[in-house]
């Protein structure tokens, strides 16, 4: 059984984490597993949709494997969930994450890596690292801090509370919450409707956006010029605009 399946449909690919067993609990093996798959898409790929096998869609760090680590190898260890976990969100496709169960430590750190995150009603969010004597390493600070702000990220980790599907909808840890098993079919209407875009329109939506949000507030207007002129000369910018005129769907490459 391999850690990490791809199932390619056309302009959508679906990547599960599949250790059910385990929770899907990230061990070394398997954040190598999950990278080796996003590197390894068609080029016909538009879309990803990423869940987890079972009933949880990740169960975070594998705390059997987080055997004693050096300061150094914790350093490095952390260093490489950052970089898969960058290749996930500014790997040039946008990705929907379809979630059930829970959503914890880790498996939240990949979550907030993703661009549409749907979450059904059996979800549990929650960054326990508090409760098991370390911290976050997956790049949370940033990610989650981001969508909670950094103020209900620290009593979220204080308190090692758990918010649900709705709790997440109204913090932004969800962008949908629907019924259970729901999640799946969800997503992949919204990666149909993703991949109906202008390539470089979604490539400029997952780069500049996440980016300009680290700049300061005129470089990143300017960095918006550039993507808007890009954009806005494009051949699928002639042709969405003219499909509009003639009231019809574009066709873009
Ligand atoms: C695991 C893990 C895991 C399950 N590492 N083995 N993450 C956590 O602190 C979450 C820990 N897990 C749980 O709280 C629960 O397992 C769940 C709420 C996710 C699911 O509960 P349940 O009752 O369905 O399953 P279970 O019986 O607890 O677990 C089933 C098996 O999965 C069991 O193994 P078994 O050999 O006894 O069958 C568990 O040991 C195993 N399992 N979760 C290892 N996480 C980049 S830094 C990120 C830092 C973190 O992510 S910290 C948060 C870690």
């Amino acid at each position: 059984m391999q850690l990490v399946e791809t199932a390619v449909d056309g302009r959508i690919a679906t990547i599960t984490l599949n250790r059910p067993d385990k929770r899907n609990a990230i061990s070394d093996p398997f954040i190598a597993a999950l990278e080796a798959a996003f590197d390894s898409l068609p080029d016909a790929v538009r879309v990803v949709i990423l869940t987890g096998a079972g009933d949880h869609f990740c169960a975070g760090l594998d705390l059997a494997e987080h055997a004693e680590r050096t300061p150094e190898d914790g350093i490095y260890h952390s260093r490489n969930w950052h970089r898969i976990l960058d290749r996930i969100q500014f790997g040039g496709r946008p990705v929907v994450s379809a979630m059930q169960g829970a959503v914890i430590g880790g498996g939240l750190e990949i979550a907030a890596a993703t661009h549409v995150r749907v979450a059904d009603a059996t979800v549990r969010f929650q960054l326990p690292e508090g409760r098991r004597g370390i911290f976050v390493g997956g790049g949370a600070t940033v990610r989650v801090g981001r969508i909670l702000g950094a103020d209900r990220m620290t009593e979220m980790m204080l308190t090692g509370r758990t918010y649900g599907a709705e709790d997440g909808l109204r913090l932004g840890l969800a962008h949908y919450a629907v019924d259970a098993g729901a999640a799946l079919p969800l997503a992949r209407d919204l990666a149909e409707k993703v991949a109906d875009n202008a390539p470089l329109s979604n490539y400029f939506m997952i780069q500049a956006i996440a980016r300009i949000e680290d700049m300061s507030k005129a470089d990143g207007l300017f960095t918006e010029s550039l993507c808007a002129a890009l954009s806005q000369t494009s051949p699928d910018a002639q042709e969405g605009l003219r499909a509009f005129l003639e009231k019809r769907a574009p066709r873009f490459r």
